[in-house]
C-alpha cells in the first residue's frame, strides 16, 4: 500500500469515527422496554468467548448503535444439524452470526427457498465500509454473489499474505546442527535427513527415541502429504478429515481448463515416495489420525526433544507458541522432486461467505446491516477481533513501519491469541475486514525477535516471501466455484463421496493398506465410477460462467 493510500485510509477512519455512526431506526423497529431496537442473533458457542451476552464488544456495540442483541447460541458439534432444524422450523432469528453458511447453503436457502434476505440494495444504501472493502479487494463482490446475482451473506475477509502459501514444513534446527546437516533442498536429501534423525541420536540420550516426522490431520496445514506431493505434481488436495469437501479435492486450473492431479503418473510417483518414507518408519503413524493438541503434546511432552520435522501453517499448530521448542523450528523451503517439480499450493485470497446472514423474516434489516458495517472498518475489525483500544491494540505512531516495510496502521499491544477464554471481543467469529493493507499494516519493530510471540507475523511474512512465494503459481489454483442449485442437488452427494474416496485412498496408499503398484488401476477406475468426469465438467461450467 502506498503512503498516500494509507493516509487516505486513516483520514476515512477519522471521518467515520467522528460522524454519528448510525442515524435513527426504521419505523417498524422492534423496541425493548428501554426504547432500544432489539435483534436476535444466532451463533455457535465458542470455547474461547466466555459469554456473548456480557462480552465487552456486545456492550460496546450496544452503546454505539442503540441496538440490543438477544443472543441464541447453538452447540458447535451440532451446528449443521441445528441450523437445518431452525431453517425448517419457520421460526428464524433475525441474523445468523458467524455460522458456516457455505455457497451451497446460500444457494439452497436463499435462491431456492427464499428464506434469506437479498442484501445487494442494503449494502449499497447502508454499508459504506463494506463497499469500500469490496472495491479494494479484486473479485470480492463476485465471490460473495450467488449465481442468481444476489448477495445472501456478508463475508469475512482474512486476506493474509502468509496464508496464501500456508502449507509449510518446519525442521528442528538443533537436530541439524548436532548432526552437521544443512537444510535439505530435494526430496532425496529430505529422506536422508529423516533417516539421520531416526538413526543418529540427535537428541543425544543414547536412545533411538526420535520421531523423524510427525504431523496431524485435524490442524491447520499439518498433514504429512500435501507439502511432499507438491514436489511431484501441483497438488491442491486437503486430506483433513474434519472439513467440508466442497473444494481442494485435487482439482486445479491449467490455462483455463480444470484438471485433476489425483489420477496422474506424477501423483502416483509422489504416493510411492510417501509410502517409502512411511515404510522406513520416518512418518509417525498417528499423523493421519491425531489433532493439533496431540501433535503439540508429541513435540512438547518429552524431557528431550524428539520430533525432527513437523508441519503447520504456523508454529502454534505443533508447539507451545513462543516456547523453547517453538523457537527452534525453522521453515523448510519446498523441496525439489526427482523431476524438477517444486511447488507450493496457493490458497487464493478471497472472502469467506455467509458470516452474517439475515433471515427473510427480519423486521429491522437496516439496523442489522448498519451494525455489521462497522465491523468492516479498520477500527471495527480491530475492536471486534483484537479487543479494546489502547488495551489490546493501538493506532500506529509516526515512523512505525508495517510488516511490508510501509508506514504502519496499527500496533498489537498484547499478543493476539484464540486459545485462552476471554470476554473482550469476538476473536474471529462473524464479519471482519482483514485486507492485505490491514494485515501488513500491523506495526513491526525493525529489530523484532522473529521467534518471540510478538515476531510471529513478521516471521511468517518473511518466510513466505523468501521461501514459499517463489514456488507458487497462483494461476493453477482453483477459485471458489458457485453452483446453481440444480447442480448442487445433482452433484453435492457425488462430490462428497468422491472427495472422501480420494482422501481415504491417499492415506491408504501412504500407509500401505492400498498398494501403489497393484491397486492403482482399480483406484483410477473407481475415480471414474464415482463421477470424476462429471465433476470436472460441472466445475468447468461453473468456472466458465464466473471467469470467462
Ligand atoms: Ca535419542
Amino acid at each position: 500500500m502506498t503512503k498516500v493510500n494509507r493516509c487516505f485510509l486513516m483520514l476515512m477512519m477519522t471521518l467515520l469515527a467522528s460522524a454519528p455512526l448510525f442515524s435513527g431506526g426504521s419505523q417498524e423497529s422492534k423496541t425493548g422496554d428501554d426504547g432500544k431496537t432489539e435483534l436476535t442473533f444466532m451463533t455457535v458457542e465458542a470455547v474461547y468467548i466466555e459469554d456473548y451476552d456480557t462480552n465487552d464488544f456486545t456492550t460496546f456495540m450496544e452503546e454505539k448503535t442503540g441496538v440490543h442483541i438477544n443472543w441464541e447460541t447453538i452447540p458447535e458439534q451440532a451446528e449443521e444439524e441445528k441450523l437445518n432444524l431452525v431453517l425448517a422450523s419457520g421460526d428464524y432469528p433475525d441474523v445468523f452470526f458467524g455460522l458456516d453458511f457455505t455457497d451451497d447453503k446460500l444457494s439452497l436457502y436463499g435462491t431456492e427457498e427464499g428464506l434469506l434476505m437479498p442484501l445487494n440494495d442494503l449494502i449499497d444504501a447502508h454499508m459504506p465500509n463494506l463497499k469500500k472493502v469490496l472495491d479494494e479487494v479484486p473479485g470480492s463482490r463476485g465471490a460473495i454473489t450467488s449465481p442468481d446475482g444476489k448477495i445472501y451473506g456478508l463475508p469475512s475477509f482474512n486476506i493474509c499474505y502468509h496464508c496464501e502459501n500456508a502449507n509449510k514444513f518446519w525442521v528442528y534446527k538443533p537436530f541439524l546442527d548436532k548432526l552437521g546437516l544443512d537444510m535439505p533442498k530435494t526430496t532425496e536429501e529430505f529422506e536422508q535427513m529423516l533417516i539421520a534423525f531416526r538413526d543418529m541420536d540427535p537428541n543425544g540420550n543414547g536412545k533411538k527415541d526420535e520421531i523423524p516426522f510427525a504431523g496431524a490431520t485435524v490442524a491447520w496445514h499439518a498433514t504429512p502429504d500435501l507439502f511432499l506431493l507438491n514436489s511431484f505434481v501441483y497438488t491442491d488436495l486437503n486430506s483433513r478429515i474434519d472439513i467440508s469437501p466442497d473444494r481442494f479435492i485435487g482439482f486445479y486450473v491449467d490455462n483455463g481448463k480444470i484438471k485433476t492431479c489425483v489420477d496422474t503418473p506424477a501423483y502416483r510417483k509422489g504416493l510411492r515416495y510417501l509410502h517409502k518414507l512411511y515404510k522406513e518408519g520416518l512418518i509417525f503413524p498417528g499423523s493421519f489420525t491425531q489433532d493439533g493438541p496431540q501433535l503439540v503434546q508429541l513435540v512438547e511432552g518429552s524431557d528431550l526433544p524428539v520430533v525432527g520435522v513437523t508441519a503447520g501453517g504456523w508454529g502454534g499448530v505443533f508447539s507451545d507458541f513462543g516456547g523453547e521448542r517453538y523457537r527452534n523450528f525453522r521453515p523448510l523451503e519446498p523441496l525439489m522432486g526427482p523431476d524438477g517439480i517444486q511447488y507450493t499450493p496457493t490458497f487464493l485470497p478471497e472472502p469467506m461467505p455467509g458470516r452474517f446472514v439475515i433471515s427473510s423474516s427480519c423486521k429491522n434489516p437496516v439496523e442489522a446491516v448498519k451494525w455489521a458495517d462497522y465491523l468492516y472498518s479498520p477500527e471495527g475489525t480491530l475492536r471486534a477481533r483484537n479487543g479494546i483500544e489502547d488495551v489490546s491494540w493501538r493506532w500506529a505512531k509516526e515512523g512505525e513501519k508495517g510488516l511490508d516495510g510501509n508506514p504502519a496502521l496499527w500496533y498489537q499491544i498484547k499478543p493476539w491469541n484464540d486459545k485462552d477464554p476471554q470476554n473482550e471481543c469476538f476473536l474471529e467469529v462473524g464479519p471482519r475486514a482483514m485486507t492485505n493493507e490491514f494485515r501488513l499494516g500491523q506495526a513491526s519493530p525493525q529489530d523484532i525477535d522473529l521467534y518471540s510471540q510478538d515476531g510471529i507475523e513478521q516471521m511468517l511474512f518473511n518466510a513466505t516471501r523468501d521461501l514459499y512465494r517463489p514456488h507458487a503459481d497462483a494461476s493453477k489454483a482453483l477459485p471458489r466455484l458457485k453452483f446453481l442449485s440444480e447442480e448442487v442437488s445433482e452433484f453435492a452427494t457425488i462430490r462428497t463421496e468422491y472427495a472422501k474416496y480420494v482422501k481415504q485412498s491417499l492415506v491408504q496408499f501412504i500407509v500401505g493398506d492400498l498398494d501403489v503398484e497393484k491397486d492403482w488401476n482399480t483406484y483410477v477406475s473407481n475415480l471414474k465410477k464415482l463421477g470424476q468426469k462429471e465433476l470436472l465438467e460441472v466445475s468447468q461450467k461453473a468456472y466458465d460462467r464466473q471467469f470467462k
